[in-house]
């Protein structure tokens, strides 16, 4: 497939990308937290790989790994403005900015990952994208981040009088630090490359990811117990600027969204097998886990962050109501 770049986009991307003269390719740039191996790591780099090879050579993607490009909420800021093209974030911190995404955050939204993915599938997720794409970040596809747990150094977690007095890492999002202060704890908020250093000082006492990055990280190293509390279920996304990608042509449009897809696809695929495989890798090597019987007091205890959420945004209240009617 061989196309020349139209005006629209040229016109579009001049301000934020890099245009190659004579042969007017696009040069963009891509953000990840993640380590390589990791599955969103190898699905980046899929999607890199079927870009180029959609768009005949015309865009090319250079990946940025393991946050070289900066924090979370920094890239997120970069993506928005144009500073960077790509990025594959967490739908966590995208949730202070697009008040629609921020839904996914409100602590057990969703009953398990299969309907998280029907939710997106569906009319909120149409009604999320439009938000975010608002705020200038169109999501090309969802990849899967699993079910977040906490995890510390000292003691199962089995109820919510467990967390009472625990300082907490948390992503810099308001609702986790509601959802940690209505569970008697001490959240703090803090970018994911502090984490590590911080359990093992002791600078704060937990935190809470899902198996794959618990393991990645070598948190499981300083914090061995991990309490299956699973009360975030977030998605994750592969994001492009809103204005480059309203410059493409519609086949490029195509080709892009494409790449997309399949780039989620594989990362689902790779997701699976890699939650099994982590947590088989940290129970080995000596972590505590713990199904939590009886999870009611953990949900109870967050009706303050769900109202705190609708009275910031009573227009959002149809949107949390479908997920929650969604079966
Ligand atoms: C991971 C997620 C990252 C980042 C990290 C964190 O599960 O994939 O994007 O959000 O959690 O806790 O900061």
């Amino acid at each position: 497939m061989k196309h020349t770049l139209n005006a629209t986009f040229v016109g579009a991307i001049t301000a934020v990308a890099v245009l190659g003269g004579a042969a007017q390719a696009a040069d963009w740039r891509g953000w990840n937290i993640h380590a390589d191996g990791y599955p969103n790591t190898v699905a980046m780099d899929k999607f890199a790989e079927l870009l180029e090879e959609k768009t005949g050579g015309e865009i090319k993607l250079q990946m940025f790994h393991g946050g070289t490009l900066g924090s979370q909420p920094d890239a997120i800021e970069q993506v928005r403005l144009g500073g960077l093209e790509i990025g594959n974030f967490n739908l966590g911190p995208i949730g202070p900015i697009a008040a629609e995404a921020n839904v996914v955050s409100l602590p057990f939204i969703f009953k398990d990952v299969p309907h998280m993915f029907r939710v997106l599938n569906g009319e909120g997720g149409a009604k999320i994208a439009e938000g975010m794409a608002a705020k200038g970040l169109v999501p090309l596809a969802w990849y899967d981040a699993g079910a977040r747990s906490f995890y510390n150094g000292e003691k199962a977690i089995n109820a919510p009088a467990d967390v009472e007095g625990m300082k907490v890492r948390v992503m810099n999002n308001d609702l986790y630090s509601g959802m940690i202060a209505e569970l008697g704890g001490n959240p703090s908020p803090m970018a994911f490359s502090e984490v590590y250093q911080s359990l093992k000082t002791g600078v704060v006492d937990g935190a809470e990811n899902n198996w794959p990055s618990y393991e990645s990280t070598g948190h499981f190293e300083v914090a061995g117990y991990y309490s299956l509390s699973q009360h975030l279920i977030i998605p994750e996304c592969l994001c492009i600027n809103t204005d480059v990608y309203n410059g493409l042509s519609d086949d490029m449009k195509a080709a892009v969204k494409e790449a997309a897809m399949e780039s989620a696809a594989l990362q689902q695929e790779l997701w699976a097998a890699r939650e099994a495989s982590s947590r088989e890798k940290v129970e080995a090597a000596g972590v505590m886990t713990n199904e939590i019987a009886d999870k009611t007091p953990f949900q109870e205890a967050m009706a303050p962050v769900y109202e705190g959420y609708l009275e910031a945004n009573p227009d959002l209240r149809p949107l949390v109501e479908l997920i929650q009617a969604t079966e």
